[in-house]
């Protein structure tokens, strides 16, 4: 079956290096040179290039990175204000350089640029006769405004590798435009690093998924730039292919861990086999098509048309779209995981606690701030909870790791926008009048829940009428409406195949939402073998742990 890509675009691909470490940097440069390390509970989230250097590694335990580096400096990431913080500063700017505000952002520190509209103004205007002194045009208006450039060469690296290749003489060509958005990626790199203090690495192709993959070849500090041709031919490969094919089926955006052991094992013919299996690998498997991928996929409860969309994913395309910038995120959610909570007054104390934090992020994140006393920017429409009960002991495999939250959603009440009541009597209130009759619908039994988290969430955020920049004219719901389809198009889902389904009720939502913005992405649950809470990303890291003997 032909799959068609849409190469009309050019898109780029930021991923700020060791994020979490480079914001403690930037506060306190000395610590660039020091081995340093992030950590989040036992686990070491993220350390920086200097610790990598020494043997350390995002998601390592704690104790391991002391052997490993004795004298790594380690600070605390639990606290995600100043992460936060750090990356709408950086969004921020990159905004203010990409024409049409065509910014994405995914969680704290990836951006998606679509740059097609200033690629081909610049095309318009290059001097075929002096290439070598161009002049990148940031502002359509204002002609001083840019930067110069030598357009007879890509900035950076290129895969594959050439060695000083021709200019194509076509200007309008694809591998013309790109060679230009090497040198916007290159300049967008260094006002991030001079403006504010952050590398990042690049990746510069026509979809979200080749920048992406493409960008995380030369690390860090780096950008890489997918040459063409895009397109096969009887005589010659497409690049796509080349640089697509060689990858692990795991490392695809998309392909999640369960997905990829279905994909293993109908390969492999093994159910639970190891072996690496490529993208080439499935994509030439005998009979290997939209259908057979259905049939390999299904189980996983995953969404209609799943086999269609990995083929396409299989092949590079990805036609999803660059979403505007929204200044507001589209859901807050504040969470914590615990050991174990059983009684009624257990839980409501912790409510409190985390209703209190989401009014506090709800004011840093949707109150005007420029005009005291402040007004609302955005208003969340949904109050959602979410609880992890533990299953009975025996009952919890690998798999169903993070299927068994459940959730209730109901209307936010409007006394949660009064600002001249303190944060402390709405934390009480909204417990008392909204969150524990969810909690009590979700849990009627009187006790012994053993919840393991808590997660409460405004949702279904829609900004107030004035503020919806870009946006005259356009229906805001519709614009919503199109954000989830186009994102769910995007990171091709996995549901939970073993979701407790008959527990979650009907007006319920899906826990792990497809939503791309900031999550506190501290879940957790105790590990079932020495009981010490481990978040869920680190759960592989730690298990492997436990697999090495002392
Ligand atoms: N993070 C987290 N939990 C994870 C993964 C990451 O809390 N499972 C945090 C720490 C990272 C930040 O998110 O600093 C960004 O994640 P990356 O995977 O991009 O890691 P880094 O930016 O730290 O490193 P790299 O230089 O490899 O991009
Ligand atoms: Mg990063």
């Amino acid at each position: 079956m032909a799959v068609l890509r849409n190469d009309s675009r050019i898109i780029l691909h930021l991923d700020y290096d060791c994020f979490y470490a480079s914001v403690f940097e930037v506060e306190q440069p000395a610590l660039r040179s020091l081995p340093l390390a992030v950590q989040q509970k036992q686990i070491v989230v993220t350390c920086n290039y200097e610790a990598r250097r020494r043997g350390l590694h995002k998601l390592q335990l704690i104790k391991d990175a002391k052997r490993i580096c004795p004298d790594v400096v380690i600070v605390l990431g639990e606290d995600l204000t100043k992460f936060r913080n750090a990356s709408k500063e950086l969004y921020l700017l990159v905004r203010s350089l990409v024409w049409g505000g065509r910014v994405e952002k995914l969680g704290f520190d990836e951006l998606f640029l679509d740059v097609t509209e200033m690629i081909d103004y610049n095309i318009s205007v290059l001097n075929p006769n002096d290439l070598t002194n161009s002049f990148f045009h940031l502002d359509r208006k204002d002609p001083t405004i840019g930067t110069a450039y030598d357009a007879t060469h890509f900035q950076g690296s290129t895969f594959p590798v050439t060695e000083g290749s021709p200019v194509p003489t076509d200007l309008s060509s694809l591998e013309m435009r790109l060679l230009v958005a090497s040198h916007l990626q290159g300049h967008i790199r260094s006002k991030l690093e001079h403006q504010i203090g952050f590398t990042a690495t690049g990746g510069i192709s026509t979809s979200k998924l080749l920048a992406k993959l493409v960008g995380s070849v030369h690390k860090p500090n780096g950008q890489t730039t997918l040459l063409p041709p895009y397109q096969s031919t009887l005589e010659n490969e497409s690049n796509v292919h080349r640089f697509l094919d060689e990858h692990e089926i795991r490392k695809i955006p998309g392909i999640g861990s369960r997905m990829a052991q279905k994909l293993r094992a109908h390969i492999t013919g093994q159910e639970d086999s190891d072996a690496k299996v490529t993208v080439r690998d499935v994509r030439l498997f005998p009979g290997m098509g939209p259908p057979l991928l259905d049939k390999i996929l299904s189980g996983l409860g995953s969404a209609k048309g799943i086999g269609t969309k990995m083929w396409s994913v299989l092949h590079g395309v990805d036609n999803s779209e660059i979403l505007q910038g929204r200044d507001v995120p589209t859901q807050i959610s504040i969470e914590d995981s615990y050991g174990r909570l059983d009684t009624f007054e257990a839980v409501r104390r912790e409510l409190v606690t985390l209703s209190r934090s989401l009014i506090r992020r709800m004011r840093a994140d949707l109150l005007d701030n420029e005009t005291p006393p402040g007004r609302w920017r955005a208003h969340p429409r949904t109050l959602r909870l979410s609880t992890r009960p533990r299953l009975p002991p025996g009952s919890e495999t690998g798999r169903t790791y993070h299927s068994n939250r459940i959730s209730r959603s109901a209307p936010l009440p409007a006394f949660i926008f009064h600002l001249d009541e303190n944060m402390d009597a709405l934390a009480e209130r909204l417990v008392q009048e909204s969150v524990l009759s969810m909690f009590r619908r979700l849990h009627p039994e009187k006790s012994g829940w053993n919840l393991s988290l808590l997660n409460i969430a405004v949702t279904n955020i829609v900004e107030s009428a004035g503020d919806q920049k870009q946006s005259s004219g356009r229906d805001i719901g519709k614009m919503f409406q199109q954000q989830e389809t186009v994102l769910r198009d995007w990171t091709v889902q996995e549901q939970e195949p073993e979701a407790p389904v008959d527990v979650l009720p009907p007006d319920s939502e899906q826990a792990e939402s497809d939503d791309w913005e900031d999550d506190e992405p501290l879940a957790s649950l105790d590990c079932t073998l020495c009981g010490c809470p481990v978040p869920l990303f680190a759960h592989e890291a730690h298990m492997m742990y436990h697999s090495v003997p002392e």
